[in-house]
């Protein structure tokens, strides 16, 4: 897809990237793009890609506030632009399957974003429902009246200040639980959910393989509209999702669903994953996206432990193990990267061990692993204060934020801090590719439309290809392994040493094949014992298949000693 024909890269779309060096002439520009770098992403061992929104947005909270479903925002290029890219994409099928016990899913290339919960208010429906009571778009959208002149209800949006904005044509509010320029759909009206299978039957007809569903489990508003009792989101969404969209449209088409689905239990997710009634394929919940914030209050940071990463995976490990199917990832583009996160990114070495760690961690727990761009180099937060200012900082929900902090005795530092750990910001900044002006994702002279991460130097995806021992190439491995063994695929997932305080043990079971994985998660040495639970281990020894460090050969004696482990190890 084609970026910006200006100098302006792309701001809504993660994956979207273009290299200029190909091409000499000024429509270089325009050149290829994210259909440029597929063979990037299948070197990688990526089976399936999923582009944020690409539509038409004003970008008020980029792309996820959309104009025109059913097109291409001009800046990324055109619809022919994305069907060369649908080709290019899908001549590219690995043959490789993921699976779903016991139902085989293909394997599925592209995933459009639905961000269906709420458009733009720029939509031409929200522009032609404000105007009047009587207009035919109104019950498009969830209109209130105020009580005693103020807001419906107390409810606070997930970008700060209150969900409902005065519309003075119609003297009342409309609903938003994100920006103001994101009124939320109303999804009680017939006509809403006919337009939402028409935009499905659209991009599946253009053979799309899959939907991420934005926020799916919102679009259902708490009976009553109740004021809430603890002033933020997680009250408002009944949480219910059931299987109608699917038999109307998905089920129509061979196509693969993902739910974003925040504020989940694994209850809900083996119900609306289970093979035999699926709502969706499966689902994105944020348990351990919420362990190094207060609970709902993403700008309260406060240091993460072991014990949370492991209460949190064995829930929903187990809590889907027959008929369920989990999504695993460590970054998207709402979170902060997690090589800054979770493990060491200051020091060269260690950074590269430690996202090696955390790599190895997620990728053979049981469900799909999602890889997020620039995980697979090892790409980091924001850079650090000395360099970013507040104005610097672009994403709305750290703007919002920052506007409330005005008169809270908050020092520049202190907020600059904060938003360095919890900005949106940090993971959407321009992939690295290359070690030349702006990392290669963007002319020399061009402002992109985020500060490029001063790090490109040393962090980049052409360094990452020329050195053998890089994140790069430990990501390519584990992916394959992760294909070859029937124990990383359909093991059942059985937690070991679940009191250490370091180091994170699982086993991976089948009758055949068994899997274990040991992980040091901090940056000294700690030891494990295994003995213990012997009688969960498959045998006493087992062969070695992949370590984050090279001296490493052979045999694991499991039951002599403690097992010992370096940094990261
Ligand atoms: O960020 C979150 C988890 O820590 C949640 O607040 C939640 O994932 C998020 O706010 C919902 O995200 C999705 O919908 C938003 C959009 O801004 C995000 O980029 C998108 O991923 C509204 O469309």
């Amino acid at each position: 897809i084609k970026p910006f024909s200006s100098h302006f890269p792309t701001p809504g779309a993660r994956l979207m990237v273009y290299d200029l060096k190909e091409r000499e002439d000024s429509d270089a520009l325009i050149a290829e793009g994210i259909t440029q770098k597929l063979d990037y992403i299948k070197t990688l061992g990526v089976d399936c890609i999923w582009l944020s929104p690409v539509y038409p947005s004003p970008n008020e909270d980029n792309g996820y506030d959309i104009t025109d479903y059913v097109g291409i925002m001009p800046e990324f290029g055109t619809m022919e632009d994305w069907e060369e890219f649908e080709r290019e994409a899908h001549s590219r099928d690995l043959k490789v399957i993921e699976v779903h016990l016991p139902v085989i899913i293909n394997v599925k290339q592209i995933v459009m974003d639905l961000v269906v919960n709420h458009t733009s208010e720029q939509h031409p429906w929200f522009q032609e429902a404000k105007k009047s009571k009587d207009s035919p778009y109104r019950d498009y959208y969830i209109w209130r009246d105020g009580k005693n002149g103020k807001e419906p209800t107390n409810w606070i949006s997930f970008f700060s200040g209150s969900v409902w904005k005065k519309n003075e044509a119609t003297d009342d509010y409309y609903l938003h639980l994100f920006a103001k320029g994101q009124p939320d759909l109303n999804w009680e009206s017939e006509k809403v959910r006919e337009e939402v299978k028409n935009v499905i039957h659209f991009w599946a007809k253009r053979k799309v393989d899959g939907f991420r569903l934005d926020v799916i489990n919102f679009i259902s508003k708490v009976d009553g509209y109740p004021d809430a009792t603890i002033r933020n989101c997680t009250e408002i969404s009944t949480r219910s999702l059931t299987p109608v969209s699917k038999r109307d449209a998905f089920s129509k088409y061979d196509i693969f669903t993902v739910g974003e689905t925040p504020f989940v239990t694994p209850s809900h997710g083996l119900q609306y994953t289970h093979q035999r009634n699926s709502v969706v394929d499966m689902l994105f919940q944020f348990e351990l996206m919420d362990i190094d914030g207060v609970p709902g209050l993403r700008f309260v940071p406060r240091p993460w432990e072991l014990k949370d990463i492991k209460r949190i995976t064995n829930k929903w490990q187990e809590g889907l193990e027959g008929g369920g199917w989990n999504s695993n990832y460590l970054e998207n583009h709402d979170q902060p990267r997690s090589v800054s996160r979770f493990g060491s990114e200051n020091d060269p070495h260690l950074r590269n061990i430690s996202a090696k760690a955390l790599a190895t961690w997620y990728i053979f727990l049981k469900g799909t692993p999602y890889v997020y761009q620039g995980q697979e180099i090892g790409m980091t937060n924001k850079t650090h204060r000395l360099i970013y200012r507040l104005d610097q900082y672009v994403d709305i929900k750290s703007v919002n934020w920052l506007a409330t902090q005005k008169n809270k005795n908050k020092s520049e530092k202190e907020l600059l801090d904060i938003l360095y750990l919890r900005s949106r910001d940090n993971a959407r900044t321009p992939m690295q590719w290359d070690d030349t002006p702006n990392a290669g994702f963007c002319k020399e002279g061009a402002q992109p439309w985020v500060g490029v991460n001063p790090n490109y130097n040393e962090i980049n995806v052409e360094a990452a290809m020329r050195d053998p021992d890089s994140i790069f190439y430990f990501y390519q491995t584990l992916l394959r392994l992760r294909k070859q063994h029937q124990s990383a695929l359909y093991g059942t997932y059985v937690p070991l040493a679940n009191q250490h305080e370091k180091i994170y043990a699982y086993l991976r079971v089948l009758p055949e094949e068994q899997l274990l994985v040991l992980v040091n998660f901090f940056p000294d040495d700690s030891s494990v014992n295994l003995n213990e639970e012997a009688e969960k281990l498959p045998g006493r020894r087992c062969k070695l298949v992949l370590s984050n460090y090279k001296d490493v050969d052979g045999e694991l004696l499991l039951q002599e000693e403690s097992i010992k482990l370096r940094p990261h190890e």
